[in-house]
């Protein structure tokens, strides 16, 4: 039972994991707390995280960046299309519409999947907390954007569990960040007085998200989210590139578009500046030696021209926060706090933006960089039974309202019916009643495609099985029930038939079922089978006490589970996960092999250097006519690194190292004796 959260970011991300003093945002190998979201391909192994970003401008083909977008988008999706373009490594369309990337890797032309990719990242994660909690990883809470849809977030599922995980909760980023402010508020209100409403505000690398909580001891809600998937840094960092590339055109006569290369280096500089411009409002240079034929280039600029030619881009910080306080019916003298974090809540003019529109000064208690992952943690502390912490109950918003169509009669043509409509509360599950004599289907999507930062509003196809009428010939009760679950994803989780029996002395049915979330009953009124039941049934009614027979002759009930038959959009077949899970593992063997291999050539490169040092340093006295052959072994493995030993088997270097250690022990041997008489003799003087 490990307790851990991921922040799976689109630049960065960071891994928290609850130890006995708390939560604890923990450090990759390089004893860095943020991992860069990268991943590299080589021809022997891959490279995760910070390996990985260091071969962004050698291996800038094989080395992928930004594909945190990409999960449950088709590869014809005109935004996979429109980024196609503009990405130095390539995409392809994996053999069920969605989309893949495409590299060299283990010297053959691969296309993995994005839930791959994603999932290799997540293994590099993983370790990370097995190496800080020094046990085996697999409970964990992640996070994705609050305005992912089901395709997007079901593919991060997905990835998890290629990755070998046990995601518990998928968490929207806004959520985890007011998880980490309120659960160790101890000045909230009681449950009954008035909620203290605080806004919170993430602005990371590629995403802008906006929610706002109402908060009591013990629990949050989220009111209402808004978004702009399409703003974050990189939209700065896109106007400093293309500053640079229009003057180092004019000054230097360079199309800088043309080299991959140059340009991926360009984007790391002009990251770079824009950060150092937070904190400086003076010229700052631009400095890039050998930058394309050549030829160093050099710019300069200040904050106020950054701006300036940022103009449209901080524009559209203040839209989303309008769209959350109309959603929430909220006037601005309620916000109690607007906390900010993400790495791009550091950029002046956007601070300057968000706390003109609140008229209010901005908090910063939060850790900018940590506060997702943290978040991500305390829930993963929170569902996990090994762990005891406060408790805290946590509502969350749904994001995009849900519809679900279905064909009511061949004559009367499709009806259909809002479930849950944007911000319900989630997750939650309800109730429909249909009136049905044979199996049919739902269509559940979302019914506002124009809010939508996604092409396609369908959610999926649902389909009822076994329905058949009762044994008088009417059309049979079915409840089906649908959900918003712990990730955030829409789901018929299940279906069942009442079978009708006239007793004297029936009861009424009775739902037994364990209600894990919250439940509501909804009745679909049906228009085609409406002469098969009494008018109370057919009526719309809401969360009634009152179960609709109520009114007829007494009678007995069976409750019949039916099967249904699901088809997520987008959903990765169960056989191909299952080939995912392999692949990874497969993979995770060859780095691991791979590094036991380079470790045992690096072991032979050590000695060599060492022995070679000491041969005329302090084992110079002990060589007898062992010396030249050991000097001319060393030599000649030397060389041998550099050619046919560049690239060989592990068990050759292990046997080379054997081989030069038979010829060097004994000589450190005698070393070792010469050492030691002196201190015995030291010793015995002493005893005396
Ligand atoms: P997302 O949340 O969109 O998935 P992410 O979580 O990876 O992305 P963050 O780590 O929150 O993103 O933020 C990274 C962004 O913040 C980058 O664009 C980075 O350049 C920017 N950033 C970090 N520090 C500063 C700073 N001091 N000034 C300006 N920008 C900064
Ligand atoms: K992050
Ligand atoms: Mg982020």
């Amino acid at each position: 039972m490990s307790v851990v959260g991921f922040d799976v970011g689109f630049l960065n991300c960071y891994v928290a994991v609850a130890r006995a003093g708390g939560i604890e945002t923990v450090a990759n190998e390089y004893s860095d707390r943020c991992t860069p979201a990268c991943v590299s391909f080589g021809p022997r192994n891959r490279s995760i995280g910070a390996a990985a970003k260091s071969q962004v401008v050698t291996n800038c083909k094989n080395t992928v960046q930004g594909f945190k977008r990409f999960h449950g988008r088709a590869f014809s999706d005109p935004y996979i299309q429109r980024l196609k373009s503009s990405l130095v490594y390539d995409l392809a369309q994996m053999p069920s519409g969605t989309t893949g990337i495409k590299v060299m890797y283990m010297e053959e032309e691969k296309v993995f999947s994005i839930e791959q990719v994603t999932a290799m990242l997540l293994t590099k994660m993983k370790e990370t907390a097995e190496h800080a909690l020094k046990k085996p990883v697999a409970d964990c809470v992640v996070s994705v954007p609050c305005y992912y849809t089901d395709a997007e977030r079901r593919s991060v599922v997905d990835a998890a569990q290629i990755a070998g995980l046990n995601c518990l909760r998928l968490m929207n980023e806004t959520t985890a960040v007011a998880l980490a402010y309120g659960i160790y508020k101890q000045d909230l209100p009681a449950p009954e007085e008035k909620p203290r409403i605080v806004v919170f505000v993430d602005i990371g690398h590629s995403g802008y998200q906006t929610s706002v909580c109402a908060f009591n001891k013990g629990k949050l809600k989220v009111l209402a989210t808004a978004c702009d998937p399409e703003l974050g840094g990189k939209d700065f960092d896109e106007m400093l590139v293309r500053h640079f590339c229009e003057e180092f055109g004019k000054k230097y006569q360079l199309d800088v578009k043309t080299k991959p290369r140059a340009l991926v280096r360009l984007y790391q500089e002009c990251e770079k500046l824009k950060k150092l411009m937070s904190a400086n409002s003076s010229d700052l240079p631009l400095n890039i030696e050998c930058f394309m034929n050549d030829i160093d280039v050099s710019g300069k600029l200040n904050r106020v021209q950054f701006e300036e030619m940022c103009a449209d881009v901080l524009a559209r910080v203040e839209a989303p926060l309008h769209d959350l306080m109309e959603q929430a019916k909220l006037k601005k003298e309620d916000i109690y706090a607007v906390e900010i974090v993400g790495g791009a809540s550091r950029i002046p003019s956007v601070k300057e933006r968000i706390s003109k529109f609140f008229v209010k000064e901005l908090s910063t208690t939060l850790n900018a960089d940590e506060a997702v992952a943290r978040g991500c943690a305390l829930q993963c502390a929170i569902l996990s039974p090994a762990f005891k912490v406060r408790e805290f109950s946590i509502t969350d918003a749904v994001a995009y309202p849900i519809s679900l169509k279905w064909n009511s009669a061949a004559e009367e043509g499709v009806s259909d019916c809002e479930v849950f409509p944007k911000n319900h509360a989630a997750p939650f599950s309800k109730v429909l009643t249909f009136y049905r004599r044979e199996p049919f289907s739902l269509e559940a999507y979302y019914n506002t495609p124009k809010e939508l930062p996604f092409p396609d509003p369908t959610i999926g196809q649902f389909v009822i099985q076994k329905v058949v009428p009762q044994a008088s010939g009417e059309s049979s009760k079915v409840k089906v029930k649908v959900r918003v679950n712990i990730h955030g994803i829409f789901s018929v989780s299940s279906a069942s038939l009442v079978e009708v029996q006239k007793t004297e002395e029936g009861e009424e049915p009775m739902d037994t079922e364990q209600q894990a979330t919250p439940e509501e009953e909804v009745i679909i009124n049906n228009h085609i089978h409406s002469h098969f039941t009494s008018p109370e049934e057919s009526k719309t009614e809401k969360k009634s006490d009152q179960p609709p027979q109520a009114k007829k002759p007494k009678v007995k009930t069976k409750v019949l589970e039916l099967p249904i038959e699901n088809s997520p959009q987008w959903e990765l077949a169960v056989d191909m996960l299952n080939l995912f899970v392999e692949n990874e593992g497969n993979m995770i063997m060859q780095d691991k092999l791979e590094k036991e291999r380079n470790d045992a050539k690096n072991y032979v490169e050590e000695y060599v250097y060492d022995m070679r040092d000491k041969l005329h340093g302090r084992l110079e006295k002990f060589v007898s006519e062992d010396r030249d052959i050991l000097s001319l072994q060393l030599e000649d493995t030397e060389n041998w690194l550099y050619e046919d030993g560049e690239d060989q088997p592990k068990q050759q270097y292990i046997d080379k190292l054997a081989k030069l250690k038979k010829l060097g022990q004994p000589i450190q041997e005698r070393y070792m004796e010469s050492e030691e008489r002196p201190r015995a003799f030291d010793d015995m003087g002493k005893q005396i």
